[in-house]
């Protein structure tokens, strides 16, 4: 299969590849963040609440995933090469409580996305601190963002600082104003109601 025709299978209905480029785009200013100060925290629905310093979440095993980006605005961003600590391995440091069933992602200063968790089982999905083989930038998320790259980019929190684990679904920042609760690209969940 030559590139360009295996590429136009992975850019899903109604994206378009904007090949190397990589766009920035967020409400609000990219917050200047002390890593001295920074905190990642695991509550909500678990036993024991975890507060991870920033040599602390940096000492934790470490994987490199390649990954597709789909921005629900329409660009997709092929072949991110994302390494840091997957979501999968920050949940064995606390016991979640049967009954979550949901997650919150909370970034600063104050961002938020909601997700079922099976959408973070996933192998793919992560907490990235390099991306191409360099430090996160803070425009992109750095020092530290959630990818996950099976739903649309907005679910991918930058400058993430926690986990909420719910028993039930809330909407985070984008779904409040219409954003889809589960965003899955493949099947156009962009708004309510698709
Ligand atoms: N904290 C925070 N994370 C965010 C957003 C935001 O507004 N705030 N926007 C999302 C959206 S809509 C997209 S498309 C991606 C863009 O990531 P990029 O700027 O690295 O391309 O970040 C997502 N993560
Ligand atoms: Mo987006």
């Amino acid at each position: 299969m030559d590139t360009k025709s295996g590429n136009k299978a992975r850019v899903p209905p109604g994206q378009r590849d904007v090949e190397r480029k990589f766009p920035v785009l967020h409400a609000g200013e990219v917050p200047v963040i002390d890593l001295e100060r920074w905190r990642f925290r695991i509550f909500g629905r678990v036993k024991n609440e975890v507060i991870w310093t920033w040599d602390e979440f940096m000492s934790l095993p470490k994987v490199t995933v390649c990954a597709d980006m789909h921005c629900v605005t329409t660009w997709t961003r092929l072949d991110n090469v994302w390494e840091g600590v997957a979501f999968k391995e920050m949940m064995k440091h606390t016991e979640i409580l049967p009954d979550a069933k949901f997650i919150m992602a909370h970034a600063y200063p104050n961002f938020t996305t909601n997700l079922p968790i099976e959408a973070v089982l996933d192998d793919d999905v992560l907490f990235a601190y390099r991306h191409d083989g360099k430090p996160l930038e803070s425009d992109h998320g750095g020092p530290l963002r959630l990818v996950v790259p099976k739903r649309y980019a907005w679910k991918s929190a930058k400058w993430v600082r926690g986990i909420e684990f719910m028993p039930a679904d809330r909407p985070g920042f984008w779904e409040q104003m219409g954003y889809h609760m589960s965003g899955d690209p493949w099947k156009e969940e962009r708004m309510w109601g698709d």
